[in-house]
């Protein structure tokens, strides 16, 4: 039977234009695709790991999937398909991306091809990853390592910059532009 349901969990990371809006439409990509988004972690701002060049700040968070009757490259396949959609273009060079997602857990495969590995090989040296993930599945335990993603987080040695989200703050910067033009006007 093919009918055991899989609890996957995905990063999704944005860092050009809106990034709060092409989060929205990655999780409605996900949702159309048929896949379950049972849970969604806060929004965060990270600050960019391993990038090329001064790149702007990322908004990264984490939605739990609940899927059944696919393989881990399946679903890469159809996540490749939303950030196309989205506009993504030079996949793989390390550049502003308007969408990335990752699979980060796929219930407890542990599984290698050349296109993909599962669990996500760099998931425990980054922050942004393990802050939103610790957030909403605190317990749960990576099928290699052994010890659940609380713990990962403590242990990591990624320091860079991991905040809450708000888009209160976002706006600030509007909202001083309208207070100078109303001044002025
Ligand atoms: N993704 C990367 C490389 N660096 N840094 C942050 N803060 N957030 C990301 O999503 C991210 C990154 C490669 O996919
Ligand atoms: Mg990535
Ligand atoms: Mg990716």
């Amino acid at each position: 039977m093919d009918t055991e349901i899989i609890t996957a969990y995905v990063s999704l990371g944005s860092n050009l234009g809106d990034r709060a809006g092409n989060l929205l439409l990655a999780v409605r990509g996900l949702m159309e695709a048929s896949f379950i988004v049972h849970k969604l972690s806060a929004v965060y701002e990270t600050e960019p790991v391993r990038v090329t060049e001064n790149q702007q700040k990322f908004l990264n968070m984490v939605a739990e999937i609940h899927l059944s009757g696919i393989t881990p490259s399946q679903m890469m396949a159809r996540m490749l398909r939303i950030e196309y959609l989205l506009g993504r273009k030079d996949k793989f060079l390390k550049k502003p991306r308007t969408v990335d997602l990752d699979i980060l857990l796929f219930g407890d495969i542990v599984a290698e091809t050349d296109f993909l590995t599962i669990p996500h090989p760099r998931m425990t040296d980054r922050r942004f990853v393990l802050a939103p993930l610790a957030e909403i599945a605190p317990h749960v335990v990576h099928p290699v390592l052994q010890k659940d993603i609380a713990q990962l987080l403590s242990e990591t040695g990624d320091f860079a910059v991991v905040k809450r989200w708000n888009p209160n703050t976002e706006q600030k910067f509007e909202n001083d532009d309208l207070k100078i033009f109303l001044k002025s006007g």
